[in-house]
């Protein structure tokens, strides 16, 4: 179960962040709406909110799931979380401001380090064991980090590489999201992964790729609008779904997992 997530609003200047899509430049007053509408969707999913205020330094900084990792459903030790080091050299600043936002959760701190780099969304948590994105962002040092420290913990984990491959993949969970049970969506070119052999795999039309980003969050599941066939598999697996439109976040290449650190 969550219970608190914390979010930033895109900035005014969030189309000067990375991005790869083909989409066009995202509106920004739009993209504060759907800002908006995912706050009020996770709000409806039981979490409450630490909602900081937009950081025109870092126009990627909307997406601040990929500054940490907490891991805090460790029986009898206190929880914990692993302050990233994102691989994109524009975003590494985004750290520093959510070790202060972290502060208040009295979170027991580490840190990847150099030359060691791990974004957020190259990890997905599913029931203790984790799965590491090694992509174009998060290098083996930083996931070798994360492994380690997982295994200190009795965590089990698995590397998962997405760069070859999968080169449209900004991140493993760009192509990838755990829905509980073992169950997994999962993008065609990651279903044959020897790592995801355990899970059983609910193949997302290579058509809706984007929507592998999909979110569970207590009984829900947050799936980006305008993807059918993802949306009825999920209902005949019996989920509830709240779906939102994504589209100006999707132009900066992100999902549903990246606006929030949930806990
Ligand atoms: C970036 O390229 O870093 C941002 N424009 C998008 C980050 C998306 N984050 C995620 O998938 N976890």
């Amino acid at each position: 179960m969550f219970t608190k997530a914390i979010v930033r609003a895109p900035g005014a200047n969030f189309a000067d962040g990375l991005t790869t899509s083909k989409f066009g430049s995202p509106d920004y007053q739009l993209a504060l709406q759907q800002h908006e509408s995912y706050c009020a969707a996770l709000a409806q999913c039981g979490l409450e909110l630490l909602r900081l205020p937009a950081d025109e330094n870092f126009p990627d900084s909307t997406f601040v799931e990929d500054t940490a990792v907490v891991v805090n459903n460790l029986e009898g030790q206190p929880p914990k979380v692993i302050m990233t080091r994102p691989g994109a050299p524009s975003r590494t600043g985004e750290v520093a401001s959510m070790i202060n936002a972290l502060a208040a959760f009295h979170f027991e701190t580490h840190s990847i380090q150099a030359p060691g780099t791990l974004d957020g969304g190259d990890v997905c948590e599913a029931d203790g064991h984790f799965f590491i994105g090694i992509s174009e962002r998060t290098n083996r040092s930083g996931a070798e980090q994360l492994a380690t420290l997982l295994s200190s913990w009795n965590y089990s984990f698995s590397f998962v590489e997405i760069r070859q491959q999968h080169e449209s993949l900004l991140h493993l969970k760009s192509g990838l999201a755990y829905l509980g049970n073992y169950r997994l969506a999962v993008t065609a070119p990651l279903c044959a992964h020897a790592a995801l052999a355990d899970f059983e795999l609910l193949r997302v039309d290579p058509l809706e790729a984007y929507a592998a980003n999909c979110l569970r969050i207590n009984q829900h599941i947050l799936i980006p609008t305008g993807h059918p066939n993802l949306q009825k598999s999920l209902h005949e697996f019996g989920y509830q779904t709240i779906t939102l439109d994504m589209s100006e976040f999707q132009k900066m290449d992100g999902g549903l997992s990246c606006l929030s650190l949930r806990f």
